[in-house]
């Protein structure tokens, strides 16, 4: 019998950031009410899933990812009860809500962390990871992942902020604590989760092994089978440290851990080889060519993956892949080349609309606390103001955090009060309003193209066979199976090119210019992209 094909693998996921997507009771933050209201403009778009990134209790320190209370909403998003009202409004509308699963660490204001820091006999002691002495381990965030504290004369581990302290995984009943939170809410009806850093929580601290830990798999394992097991969910598991390989074995099979993975390999091409994301390298796009077929190749043998360029950590896309002096040509570029291949193709919040990434003038509009750490520790340094910005620029996370730009009034039309991070100021041009405005626009590019990947299965089995690998500047695959053979071309020159197509050219499904006369032999613009039917030679 056919392999069933489960709904999340043609699924368009789109990730909404909540502060940053809609203010409703213009607070100057998004909320769930916001996000309510714009569930049809996600509809038309041809969305199936919704991310919520975290709206939990929490003090904000990571900006949610620092939960205090997992059992409620933190007030500045709304209540339990718009939280509800959401969840059934997105499912009358035919589509699904997954929510942000952030249990490698809490806050440190989590009342299990209030009890487990009072004495070392606490009956919470062990829900964290204490040692008498810190190692050398560095958080993620800058400076060392321990954090001395008084009242017991401890250290506490927190691989990103020091107010978000590590769980300790190793304890069996820390984690029935933390089954019962994901069965709550999945018993409250939301349709799986997207899990932050899982790869984590397989993890031993003292032989100093973080991502990908020996217990990783019995902890998945556990999770499954206590949580997951005959849900018709889905859950995608945030894992950068993980091999593709092991990412693989961790989604395929009969009953996979998870379902999908998101996976860094791209992510890191633009950055000096171990020196981390702030120190800066010009893309190669036969890198960044060679990635993406080895993740069409290794991973689908039978695993599943996430496709993506953007998210709430990473710069824009085309800020950093595109060319904003190109910016609805490259944005439609850069969506066609991803979403041609296999996986669930995943939208960041903006994407849709061709926005940008920002540069404030001065480091105090910046809110992440991870570049608001990085400008201190490389300034301290002696690095220049100038050089880190420019860093900051290319690689800071406010970069797509900044308010979603609905339309051109005060605010981009996100809030009616005085918003949490400036508006980029090219909300004039850049916006939801003038984007939809025009039928040639950057959203009804994205509607097209989903369109096309539902109505034709070659998207979801077809082999992926790279073309022009050793070109520089263009990005171009087939995708074939038995009954269809696609061609996708992407160009990321902003020179004029002439490209040659062998075979027979049956038929163009979608272009981001359709003035371009189509034959064997093109002379394509710059950031052009298109994908054509070819039959046999
Ligand atoms: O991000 C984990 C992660 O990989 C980050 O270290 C990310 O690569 C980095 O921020 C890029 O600069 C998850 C969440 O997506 C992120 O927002 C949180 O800050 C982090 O975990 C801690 O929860
Ligand atoms: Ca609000």
């Amino acid at each position: 019998m056919e392999k069933e094909i489960k709904w999340w693998k043609n699924a368009v996921v789109y990730q909404i950031y909540p502060l940053s997507f809609m203010d409703a009771n213009g607070d100057g933050i998004g909320d769930l009410k916001g996000i309510t209201s714009k569930l049809s403009y996600l509809k038309n778009l041809g969305v199936d899933v919704i991310w919520l990134s975290p709206v939990y209790e929490s003090p904000m320190d990571d900006n949610g990812y620092d939960i205090k209370n997992y059992l409620e909403i933190d007030p500045i998003f709304g209540t339990m009860k718009d939280m509800k009202h959401l969840i059934e409004q997105t499912h009358q509308m035919g589509m699904r809500l997954i929510m942000d699963l952030v249990v490698n660490h809490t806050s440190d204001e989590h009342h299990w962390f209030l009890e487990s820091k009072k004495s070392k006999d606490n009956p919470y002691r062990d829900f964290y990871v204490w040692r008498d002495e810190p190692s050398d381990i560095g958080s993620v965030f800058g400076g060392s992942a321990w954090e001395y504290d008084a009242q017991t004369n401890s250290y506490y581990f927190h691989l990103f902020s020091k107010k978000q302290p590590d769980l300790n995984w190793d304890h069996p009943i820390l984690r029935k604590n933390i089954y019962k939170i994901v069965n709550f809410w999945l018993d409250m009806g939301i349709d799986g989760f997207r899990l932050d850093v899982i790869d984590l929580i397989g993890k031993d601290i003292d032989r100093k092994i973080l991502s990908d830990g020996p217990h990783l798999n019995q902890r998945l394992q556990e999770l499954y089978d206590e949580c997951f097991k005959g849900r018709d969910i889905m859950t995608v598991g945030e894992m950068p440290g993980l091999s593709l390989e092991r990412a693989a074995s961790i989604t395929s099979g009969e009953k996979p851990l998870l379902d999908m993975i998101f996976q860094f390999s791209h992510i890191s091409l633009d950055e000096v080889p171990g020196k981390g994301k702030w120190a800066l390298k010009k893309l190669d796009l036969i890198e960044f060519k060679n990635v993406f077929e080895r993740l069409q190749n290794v991973m689908y043998k039978d695993g599943w993956n996430s496709l993506f360029l953007a998210n709430h950590d990473q710069p824009r896309a085309i800020s950093r892949y595109g060319n904003v002096n190109f910016r609805v040509m490259s944005s439609k570029m850069l969506a066609t080349i991803l979403y041609g291949m296999q996986g669930t193709p995943y939208v960041y919040q903006g994407e849709e609309i061709g926005m940008t990434g920002v540069k404030f003038d001065h480091i105090e509009k910046y809110k992440d606390i991870e570049t608001k750490n990085i400008y201190q520790i490389l300034t301290n340094q002696g690095i220049p103001h100038e050089q880190v910005m420019e860093s900051i620029y290319a690689k800071g996370r406010d970069n797509s955090r900044t308010p979603f730009q609905w339309d051109d009034s005060k605010n981009a039309g996100f809030s009616k009060g005085n918003p949490w991070l400036d508006v980029n100021p090219n909300y004039k041009d850049i916006n939801a309003k003038n984007d939809l405005s025009n039928h040639q626009g950057v959203y009804f590019y994205f509607k097209k193209l989903f369109q096309i990947r539902k109505s034709h299965q070659v998207f979801l089995d077809g082999e992926f066979i790279p073309f022009m690998k050793e070109n520089k500047k263009i990005f171009a695959y087939y995708r074939k199976n038995e009954n269809d053979q696609l061609l996708i071309i992407g160009s990321f020159s902003e020179e004029k090119m002439h490209i040659e197509i062998p075979g027979k050219i049956i038929s163009l499904l979608i272009s981001n210019d359709d003035s371009v006369e189509i034959n064997n032999q093109m002379d394509i613009p710059p950031y052009y992209a298109c994908i054509l039917r070819i039959g046999e030679k």
